[in-house]
């Protein structure tokens, strides 16, 4: 079945012109810092973000945890949101195999970390506590509805670390995302943070990977935690090169599926039983949830979208988190609404509304 998958855009297939560049990539081992197109790759990244170096990794979690562990020793303190992917969803690798403690502070509805919240959690100087070593941001966040943080907020968390001699590192699995929505460069949302993890394999559709920048004492100490973690990979090149692509080719087109985020959610909002969040979507993802008393949860209407090859990702008991990407088009989008709206229509009518006719 040509599923609409709309669970997330890590499901996205690499593209032809993806599969055809690892067909012919040119290769070497990358463990000797010899395989040319990885190499490229690396520079590409630099350069869109503004860092002076860059190191392929295979996945967002391992970027961010290579990042982490390569600004903190054992027993140090990272501040971090309490919605945060790498707090949720990293399997907690920081603690399991860094040492590094966690402090979570309340993610704001926005994404973002309250100043104060921050500067309150920063530990004086004292051998009882853990020491205060790094603040770690996500861009666009996940799990506060894929929203954007601006510049000026990364700017002021940016001094606020300089202040305390803290380094800032940011989980940009969506950097491009963001950029595209608030319609700046990429550096402006980088200049102000000591290291940036971006995922190739989410939006931008490569099938494998992402990239680790920042300055270039630190992607040396990166480079070595990297091979501890056994993510010291060869010939790989081959994965590169559809990464080449995704940076060449898919970071002007992402407004797109913004565009297309929000058309589902002018049709889902007239969907009823469902109740969309506030301000949803800001980029490519839909956070909606079905109204308080509604006789199904969340996983049993997904369950019956998928005759209608819709496939939702259930983010709660009754919430959903849809995420438009490369493989959903206009068309996709019309479909995946009728289907919402027929599945929701079959439970009947005072069931859904919470009235009686
Ligand atoms: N997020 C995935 C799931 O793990 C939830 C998704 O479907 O959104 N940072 C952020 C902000 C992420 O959203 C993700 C993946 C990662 C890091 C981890 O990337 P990978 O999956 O490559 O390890």
């Amino acid at each position: 079945m040509n599923w609409i998958d709309l669970r997330s855009d890590t499901v996205t297939q690499p593209t032809p012109a993806m599969r055809a560049a690892m067909s012919r990539a040119e290769v070497g081992d990358d463990v000797y810092g010899e395989d040319p197109t990885v190499n490229r790759l690396q520079e590409k990244a630099a350069e869109l973000t503004g860092k002076q170096a860059a190191l392929f990794v295979p996945s967002g979690t391992m970027g961010n945890l290579t990042a982490i562990l390569a600004h903190c020793q054992r027993g140090d303190e990272v501040i971090l949101g309490d919605k945060a992917h790498t707090f949720l969803f990293e399997a907690g690798g920081v603690s399991a195999l860094g040492g590094v403690h966690s402090r979570q502070l309340p993610n704001q509805a926005d994404g973002t970390l309250a100043l104060e919240d921050i500067r309150a959690a920063i530990r004086p100087d004292d051998p009882h506590q853990p020491i205060t070593s790094l603040i770690t941001l996500e861009n666009t966040h996940n799990r506060c509805g894929g929203v954007p943080l601006s510049p000026a907020y990364t700017r002021a968390v940016g001094e606020l670390a300089y202040e305390h001699g803290l380094k800032l590192h940011l989980d940009g699995a969506r950097l491009f995302n963001a950029a595209a929505a608030l319609e700046v460069d990429p550096k402006a949302l980088t200049q102000p943070v000591d290291s940036v993890t971006f995922c190739l394999s989410k939006a931008l559709c490569a099938p494998v990977g992402s990239i680790v920048c920042g300055s270039a004492e630190f992607i040396e100490r990166a480079h070595r935690i990297r091979k501890q973690l056994g993510g010291g990979m060869r010939q790989v090149g081959v994965l590169a090169a559809a990464g080449m692509v995704a940076l060449e080719t898919m970071i002007d087109r992402l407004a797109e599926d913004h565009a297309r985020a929000q058309k589902l959610a002018e049709i889902l909002s007239e969907c009823p039983g469902l109740v969309l969040d506030p301000d949803t979507p800001r980029t490519n993802m839909i956070f909606c949830s079905l109204r308080e008393g509604f006789p199904l949860t969340a996983s049993q209407v997904a369950q019956e979208l998928k005759a209608h090859g819709v496939q939702a990702g259930v983010a709660g008991a009754r919430r959903f988190r849809l995420v438009t990407h490369y493989w959903i088009g206009d068309e996709d989008v019309l479909k995946a609404g009728q289907a919402f709206i027929e599945v929701l229509n079959s439970v009947p009518h005072s069931v859904r509304t919470g009235r009686d006719r």
